[in-house]
Formats: C-alpha cells, sequence, structure tokens
C-alpha cells in the first residue's frame, strides 16, 4: 500500500487554519481519500497535557524558552511516533495544524533561537519526518490581532506577546515560504470560500498524482 500524504497548515492567529483543515478534510474524504486530523501542540494524551502547560502556564509557572521549545518538540515526537507514521503507514493523509514550521517562527524569528539548532532538535524530534506540503495561511497582522481580539475566552500566552513578536514570526512565516519548495502561502484575508479554494487549488495535484499512481 502507498503511504499517505502529510500535509500541515501554518500561520499567524485566526489565519483560519482549523478551519481550512476541517474543510480540506471533508472535500479529501468526498474524494474517497481516508483521512486522520489532528494538531500542534496536542493530538495525543500526553500532547494535550503538554498543550495546557504551553499555553494557559498549566504548571503555575511560565515555561523559559528553552523549556516552552522542549516540551513542543516533546508533543511532536510523541505524535509523529503515535499517530502521524501510523496513519501515513495505513495509507491514510494526515493534516495537521502546524507542526515544525510554527517552532522555525515562533521559537526561531520569534524569540530569537538559532535557526540551525531548532532544525537540528527538530530532526531529532520527527525522526527526520517532513510534511509533503505545507499551506500558510497568511493575513496581515491587523487583520490576525483583530480576529484573536473577536474571540470568546482569555486570550493564551502566545497571543499577549508584543506587535514585534507577531510582526518577526509573521515575516519569518513567509521567509521560509520562500526558501522551501513544499510551502505555498495562500492569501487568507479574503471570504472563506476563496481561501477554501486557493488550498483546493494547492492539494489537487497531489490526489491527482495520487491517482495517476495508483
Ligand atoms: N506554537 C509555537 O510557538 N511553537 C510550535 O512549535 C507550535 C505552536 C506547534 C498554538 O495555538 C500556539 O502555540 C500558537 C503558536 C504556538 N500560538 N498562538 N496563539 P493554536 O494553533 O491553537 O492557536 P492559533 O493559531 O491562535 O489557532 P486558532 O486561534 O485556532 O487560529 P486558526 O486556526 O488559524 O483560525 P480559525 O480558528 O480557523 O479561525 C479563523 C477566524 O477567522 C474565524 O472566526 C473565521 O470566521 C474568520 N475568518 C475570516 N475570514 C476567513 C477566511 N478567509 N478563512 C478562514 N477563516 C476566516
Amino acid at each position: 500500500m502507498a503511504r499517505g500524504r502529510f500535509i500541515t497548515l501554518e500561520g499567524p492567529e485566526g489565519a483560519g487554519k482549523s478551519t481550512h483543515l476541517a474543510l480540506l478534510a471533508e472535500r479529501l474524504r468526498a474524494e474517497g481519500i481516508a483521512v486522520r486530523t489532528t494538531r500542534e501542540p496536542g493530538g495525543t494524551k500526553l500532547g494535550e497535557a503538554v498543550r495546557g502547560l504551553l499555553q494557559y502556564d498549566a504548571a503555575g509557572e511560565a515555561p523559559v524558552p528553552r523549556a516552552e521549545l522542549l516540551l513542543f518538540l516533546a508533543s511532536r515526537a510523541q505524535l509523529v511516533q503515535e499517530l502521524i507514521l501510523p496513519a501515513l503507514r495505513r495509507g491514510e493523509w494526515v493534516l495537521c495544524d502546524r507542526f515544525c514550521d510554527s517552532t522555525f517562527a515562533y521559537q526561531g524569528y520569534g524569540r530569537g533561537m538559532d535557526l540551525a539548532a531548532l532544525h537540528a532538535l527538530n530532526a531529532f524530534a520527527t525522526d527526520r519526518l517532513e510534511p509533503d506540503l505545507t499551506l500558510l495561511l497568511d493575513i496581515p497582522q491587523a487583520e490576525s490581532r483583530a480576529r484573536v481580539a473577536g474571540r470568546d475566552g482569555p486570550a493564551d500566552r502566545f497571543e499577549r506577546e508584543r506587535d514585534d513578536f507577531h510582526r518577526r514570526l509573521a515575516e519569518g512565516f513567509r521567509a521560509m515560504a520562500r526558501e522551501c519548495g513544499r510551502i505555498r502561502r495562500i492569501d487568507s484575508s479574503g471570504t472563506p470560500e476563496q481561501t477554501a479554494e486557493a488550498v483546493w487549488a494547492a492539494v489537487s495535484p497531489f490526489l491527482q498524482k495520487e491517482r495517476e499512481d495508483a
């Protein structure tokens, strides 16, 4: 059986990753593809526990930047081994809401940690698994802030970061999209329908190839 495809969705807060992950999964299933959806941090029991530590200081204190990095990587290592690799081996497509590029954007460009070290640590955590395709949903910073401000519930630790942190990570995402062929930048500032069509235009060649190879 052919290995499934691994697609990640990335971008700043409120860019529409969760929305478009669900829409894409629905559309692929309608095409007869077995799809597994998941998210980072999270997706496993351990990962969901780590999510609480990272976003809302569930341990009673905020992690220092190196601890923050290692917690994201611990969640990723568990997710890769427990969920992503087994699903891909069964021929399922895996759609993941954030993955390694969030580490490079937030901890690298945002917090200023060394990118080469992050790549090496990430490769260890994932056993070198890389997405086949990454959809970078991009919106202007003001739009991201407005969408987050319009949501119910308390802001998480990342949403409370200063504007220059968010500017650096957004520029980091764009730099990665320019440099890395697997990352497709998609304008997500229009209507959800427009974004969904752009997402499908990026994904459908993979489906076509799958059918040609079958
Ligand atoms: N993080 C990190 O630092 N390092 C790492 O390695 C990883 C993560 C993996 C995880 O939070 C946090 O961890 C994250 C980075 C950090 N920082 N924060 N915050 P998350 O991924 O759970 O949080 P998030 O990015 O804020 O996700 P979100 O709030 O769920 O945003 P979203 O999934 O991109 O958006 P959405 O839920 O689909 O909502 C979009 C809203 O916009 C919705 O109300 C729509 O009606 C509206 N809207 C308007 N136009 C559109 C279009 N065109 N498309 C979609 N939605 C639209």
